[in-house]
């Protein structure tokens, strides 16, 4: 039987393109249990998914989907199945909303949860199934005998049944590696836009050393990693490693955990096999997770020395308030000016993202965070407006604040967006917009690093990406749309 993983196509605001892992450990599961497996990745692909169905035949086709691209995964699933494939939806959104997806009728399976050893137990099942054998060709139907052990698998059954969740996988040493040599690599664009510009072609991977995060942050959506922090032994991770260095030819390789440094002596360690391996040539960044309070001075010397370019910090509030109350963050100003000028010491890039508009905000609070920026003045500052995803504290705490929502649909909580998602209290949307605003041009317009930037040759390179940063970021909300309240209140009820 023939596999296509899919991701579909992104029209949230996103210039970067960035290999999806997440398909990656699937197809690399599928390929070690001997399955013919592709990858289409509509962000690089040229051809439109229907016309790969159309030319190729495919029995079965796997989509995943984050919250907001899920209106685009059911197209992709009703494309795939009027080829006659059976549709399988995973990801973060598919397992926090598993009933919205069955309700399609394009939509055969939906799996929640970590998808490796699903994927083979489900594919098994189809091998068995004689109404699939039966009927190679479309319309294809298939008996449901066997769905019911299939831990996590949502299916119909004359109505719609969902299985008791799978458990996070304890052994994650024993999953295949992402099957990485099936991505275009070169269609890719580098890890991180706004310190080197978007350079396409770079040879850009991303890593896995870990997954889950025992903090519970109130904004942070963690559906499929969840609350717990699984490792990967030292010695696993290097295999991966060297293989993208060395076979693989990686210019670039970005650690996506939750939060790899949990454990500051693996996180040694790590960078000391890297060194002795002389895996250090390529450079390296921690793209999302590293948290503050789990590092000092020798694990950002380390990083260095083992190639690490850049670190990014949630660094969220300038407010130790709003950290302790609202965000529940888990950590001081002062452990995040640590760890600053650490990973400064040690000569890294630094990247700083900031969360703006949490429930309970003030002007005041979020001039604290403006000014935390800039004083602690990293290479790259992210600031974000909250967004409440499903499954979050903050989706909760609005429902029960009974805060005013002004995004419609799944698609609005696309998050790098200039548009509030909702007010509460005495803070209007408005102002969380113009603060947003406001924190860009007073972070990136300051003289010295107007100076800085103007001198890099990368700043020129990508000028035209630029410019359309600089009129998102900087000039005032120009296409706002009228805000005009989804729901008050039940969230849950009203949104998608
Ligand atoms: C790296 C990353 C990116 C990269 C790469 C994109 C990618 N999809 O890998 C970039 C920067 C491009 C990115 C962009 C976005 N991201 Co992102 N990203 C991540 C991050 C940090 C790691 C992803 C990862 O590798 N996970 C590890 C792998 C093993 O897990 P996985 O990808 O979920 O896949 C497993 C299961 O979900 C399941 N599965 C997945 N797909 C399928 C399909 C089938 C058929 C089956 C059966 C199973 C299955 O099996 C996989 C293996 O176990 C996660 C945080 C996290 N910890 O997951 C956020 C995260 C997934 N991103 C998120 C978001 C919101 C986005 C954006 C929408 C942001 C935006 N611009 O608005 C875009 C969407 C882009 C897209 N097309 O997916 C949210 C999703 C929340 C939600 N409720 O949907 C997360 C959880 C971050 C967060 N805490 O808020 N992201
Ligand atoms: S934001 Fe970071 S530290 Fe907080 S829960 Fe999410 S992954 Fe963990």
């Amino acid at each position: 039987m023939r596999v296509l993983l899919a991701s579909p196509e992104s029209r949230v605001w996103n210039s970067r393109q960035h290999i999806h892992n997440g398909l990656g450990y699937l197809a690399g599961a599928l390929r070690h249990a001997g399955y013919n497996v592709s990858l289409y990745d509509a962000s690089i692909e040229t051809e439109p998914l229907a016309e790969v169905l159309q030319r190729e035949r495919y029995d079965v086709v796997g989509i995943s989907s984050p919250t907001p691209l899920i209106r685009e995964a059911w197209q992709a699933a009703a494309t795939a199945k009027s080829t006659g494939a059976v549709t399988i939806l995973g990801g973060p959104h598919l397992t926090l909303k598993p009933d919205e997806s069955m309700e399609h009728d394009e939509v055969d399976l939906v799996l929640r949860g970590e998808g490796e050893d699903a994927m083979i137990e489900i594919m098994q099942m189809l091998d068995l199934d004689p109404g699939l054998q039966a009927a190679p060709t479309a319309p294809r139907r298939f008996s449901h005998k066997g769905w019911s052990e299939i831990l996590g698998l949502s299916y119909r059954n004359g109505d719609v049944r969902h299985n008791p969740p799978r458990p996070l996988r304890p052994d994650l040493d024993n999953i295949p590696y992402p099957a990485h040599d099936m991505f275009k690599i070169d269609r890719y664009t580098n890890l991180n836009p706004l310190t080197d510009g978007l350079i396409p072609g770079s040879r850009s991977y991303t890593i896995v050393t870990s997954r889950g995060c025992p903090f519970k942050c109130t904004f942070c959506s963690k559906p499929i990693t969840g609350d717990t922090w699984r490792n990967r032994s030292v010695d696993n991770v290097l295999g991966e490693w060297r293989w993208l260095v060395r076979d693989l030819h990686a210019t670039e390789i970005g650690i996506t955990d939750d939060i790899w440094n949990r454990d500051l002596k693996r996180a040694k360690e790590l960078c000391r096999r890297l060194i002795a391996e002389n895996l250090n040539r390529v450079p390296w960044v921690t793209v999302h997770g590293m948290k503050v309070n789990y590092g000092d001075a020798e694990l950002f010397q380390l990083m260095k020395a083992a190639g690490a370019k850049r670190v990014g910090f949630g660094v969220e509030s300038g407010n130790q308030g709003v950290l302790n109350n609202i965000i529940k963050k888990g950590q001081t100003l002062d452990m995040v000016r640590d760890a600053f000028k650490n990973a400064k010491a040690a000569g890294l890039q630094t990247m700083g993202f900031f969360i703006l508009g949490m429930p309970g905000e003030t002007m005041e609070t979020m001039e604290d965070t403006v000014k935390f920026a800039l004083e602690l003045d990293p290479d790259l500052a992210n600031f974000m407006i909250a967004a409440p995803y499903p499954g979050t504290r903050l989706w909760d705490m609005l429902e029960e604040m009974g805060a005013e929502i002004f995004s419609h649909d799944w698609h609005d909580l696309a998050i790098q967006d200039n548009k509030a998602h909702f007010q509460y209290g005495g803070l209007k949307a408005e102002e969380v917009e113009e603060k947003w605003h406001d924190a860009y041009r007073r972070f990136y317009m300051r003289p010295n690093r107007l100076v800085r930037r103007l001198t890099k040759w990368d700043t020129w390179r990508n000028a035209p990406e630029r410019l359309r940063d600089a009129k998102r970021f900087f000039l005032g909300n120009l296409s706002a749309a009228p805000k005009t309240p989804a729901w008050s209140g039940s969230a849950a009820r009203r949104l998608g």
